[in-house]
Formats: structure tokens, C-alpha cells, sequence
């Protein structure tokens, strides 16, 4: 995707993040206006517009931004009391940025949905 794509261009380097753990395939940064304590997104570095188009096109991708999700919660120390992993995918959910990227939340209590 490249120069359009504002999480291409975190992968590569080319716009600063805070990076809290990268991959061969993955990358997890810290979210620039977080909405709880720990808001971490996590992202393929390959691009996907969304979760649906990267669970049908690499479903073994879709499982290694799962997998980064989880060791960046552990790392976190989000295991005890819990956390939310959110695809927003779409307009009706509000997506902003497409490249796909999973919001993991956690440090507090969320509720029942965060908007
Ligand atoms: P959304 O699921 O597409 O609505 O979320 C996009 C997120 O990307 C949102 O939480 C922004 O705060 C976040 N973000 C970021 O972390 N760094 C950026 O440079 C930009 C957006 I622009």
C-alpha cells in the first residue's frame, strides 16, 4: 500500500510510534489517543484494509496479530483482570484508519462497550 496508508508508513518507520513489540509479521504500538490505561494497536505489517478482508485473504496472519495481541497483554500485565481486543471494521463501527489493526485495552475497568 505505502505512502497512503498511515500504519504502512509506521511499519516502515517512516512516522514515529511508541512500539511495544514487533515481529517478523507484526507490529503493536501504543495508540496516540488512548481510551484506557494500556491502549496498544497491533497490526500486520503486510496491508489489509480490515479484519474480515485479512481472516479470509491470511487467516494464519489473522492468527499471528492475535498471538502478538496476547504476549503485548501478558507483557502488560492485563492476564489477571482482564482486557477487550476490538476490530472496528467498517463505517457503522467507525474505522478511521484502514489498515487493519486490533485495539487492545486494558488497565481498568472497560465496561460494557467503549465508544
Ligand atoms: P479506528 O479503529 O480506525 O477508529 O482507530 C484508529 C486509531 O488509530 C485511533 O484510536 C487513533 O487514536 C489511532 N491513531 C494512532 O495511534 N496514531 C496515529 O497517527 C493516528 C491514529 I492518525
Amino acid at each position: 500500500m505505502g505512502t497512503d496508508c498511515l500504519f504502512c508508513r509506521i511499519v516502515a518507520g517512516e512516522i514515529p510510534a511508541t512500539i511495544v513489540r514487533e515481529t517478523a509479521t507484526t507490529l503493536a504500538f501504543r495508540d496516540i489517543d488512548p481510551k484506557a490505561p494500556v491502549h496498544v494497536l497491533v497490526i500486520p505489517k503486510e496491508h489489509y484494509a480490515d479484519v474480515a478482508t485479512l481472516a479470509q485473504g491470511d487467516p494464519g496472519l489473522a492468527g499471528e496479530v492475535l498471538a502478538t495481541a496476547a504476549v503485548v497483554a501478558e507483557e502488560e500485565g492485563l492476564l489477571a483482570d482482564g482486557f477487550r481486543l476490538m476490530f472496528n471494521t467498517g463505517p457503522y463501527a467507525g474505522q478511521e484508519v484502514f489498515h487493519v489493526h486490533a485495539h487492545l485495552f486494558g488497565g481498568a475497568p472497560l465496561g460494557p462497550m467503549l465508544c
